[in-house]
């Protein structure tokens, strides 16, 4: 354990009087909803997100980088950051890897995790940068390259990956790509796709039985013309040409501004290819920024229709829960600990939507009453029932406090040294 047992169960104790207190009065209000608050408590208690391992660093923007103190040097001190989350917010169970950023012995990648109470989740590649000693370069693209090699180097990537995933646990492989075009006339639409659609294929043969490529859609960035893999409805096809273990992840970054995301994530549901998410939060485009911070109502619906998908008992439905930040201005390890309990909070918030109510009013074309329904749920303060699961289960009431108490980040930054800003950026 990273943080100190009995420093967490002291600033526990301060605060478990008011929580307590706290909690009785929502049950009461929520006993009169017909909810029990009980319930809702385990099933929160029950839900996990998974960390990205990239997302324990300050990452900086395209312009600059400014690290913090005590940043990470690698996988191992990130695994360690990840474990802090976990025990202070019992919200985040496992870390999802990227590769080569996160290369490491996979028998001690498993052992270090194992010992600080972490499993993985999907694994990422990465053909979006050129690696040192790399024979072919991803300046023209990855696995879409009009090179045979190129694509062909891409493809082996990913089957490492499969490879380094299959020796620590992981059960998904998610495959983003920065290939498209800059200008009109420079690429081939349909050539470009296809080129992709085979080498997604061959990626997809050497998936293991109990594996799912998760395929990510991006609108724009680092290519600002065209996207290969652009939109849901690109991605859809990608899953629909590959087959059943092939579905789709949705960023939340990755859309047009205004977009309906959570109408999408229905429409995935539907036809059973919604495969995972990445939340975060954006004003403008991918801005990666904290879950829940600019438009928590936003999160809140698209959890709205997961909650709708759970009690209906979607077949098959079952899809992965991964936070994807990067923090500039904020200590990384408070950041991915607010937003994991945001990402709880949008989950226990849709499970107390009152559905018959809802079903009625859509049914009766009432749209004030069904548009008030869901508001009702949004507006319940759920703070105190988040508090009291992470309290059962041996977290902290108030991770921030209690993290800032602890001396991590000072503790570590002894140990890990400054990292420069300088050059940092890439414009
Ligand atoms: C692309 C993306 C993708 C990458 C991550 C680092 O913008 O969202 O998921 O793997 O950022
Ligand atoms: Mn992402
Ligand atoms: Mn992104």
């Amino acid at each position: 354990m990273m943080i100190d047992t009995s420093l967490i169960a002291e600033e526990n104790e301060a605060r478990a009087d008011h929580l307590r207190r706290d909690y009785d009065t929502l049950g009461e209000r929520l006993d009169r909803r017909g909810i029990a608050i009980d319930e809702i408590k385990r099933k929160v208690a029950a839900y996990g997100v998974a960390v990205p391992s990239w997302g324990v660093g300050t990452g900086g923007t395209r312009f600059a980088r400014f690290p913090g103190k005590g940043e990470p040097r690698n996988i191992f001190d990130k695994l360690e950051d990840c474990s802090v989350i976990q025990q202070l917010t019992r919200a985040t169970p496992n870390v999802s890897l990227h590769i080569p950023w996160d290369k490491a012995d996979p028998s001690e990648l498993k052992a270090r995790a194992g010992a600080l109470g972490l499993g993985f989740d999907a694994m990422n590649s990465n053909t979006f940068q050129d690696q040192d000693g790399q024979a072919h370069s991803y300046k023209f693209g990855s696995l879409s390259h009009t090179d045979a090699a190129t694509r062909r180097q891409a493809v082996e990537h990913n089957l490492e990956c499969i490879e380094i995933g299959k020796a620590i646990g992981s059960k998904a492989l998610t495959v983003w790509i920065g290939d498209g075009s800059n200008f009109p006339g420079q690429s081939h639409f349909a050539r470009q796709f296809d080129h992709y659609l085979k080498s997604a294929k061959e990626i997809y043969a050497n998936l293991p039985d109990d594996w799912r490529l998760l395929t990510e859609h991006k609108m724009y960035e680092p290519a600002f013309y065209s996207t290969v893999v652009q939109d849901w409805g690109s991605n859809y096809m990608i899953a629909q040409e590959l087959g059943p273990q092939a579905f789709c992840l949705v960023d939340l970054g990755h859309h047009a501004p205004n977009v309906n995301i959570e109408m999408i994530v229905s429409r995935l549901i539907q036809f059973g290819k919604l495969g995972g998410f990445h939340f975060n939060d954006s004003k403008y485009g991918d801005d990666d920024l904290d879950t829940g911070s600019i438009d928590p109502y936003r999160l809140f619906l698209v959890f709205n229709e997961l909650v709708d998908a759970e009690m209906r008992r979607v077949p098959g439905f079952n899809p992965a829960h991964m936070l994807d930040q990067s923090h500039n201005v904020t200590d990384p390890i408070e950041s991915l600990m607010v937003s994991a309990m945001e990402v709880q909070r949008a989950y226990a918030q849709a499970l107390l939507v009152d559905r018959d109510r809802l079903t009625e009013y859509q049914q009766d074309n009432d749209a004030l009453m069904a548009t008030t329904t869901l508001k009702a749920a949004f507006r319940t303060d759920v703070d105190p029932l988040l508090a009291m699961a992470r309290l059962d289960s041996g977290g902290a009431i108030d991770p921030v406090a209690t993290y800032r108490a602890s001396g991590y980040r000072q503790k570590v930054a002894q140990v890990r040294p400054d990292v420069s800003g300088a050059g940092g950026g890439i414009v």
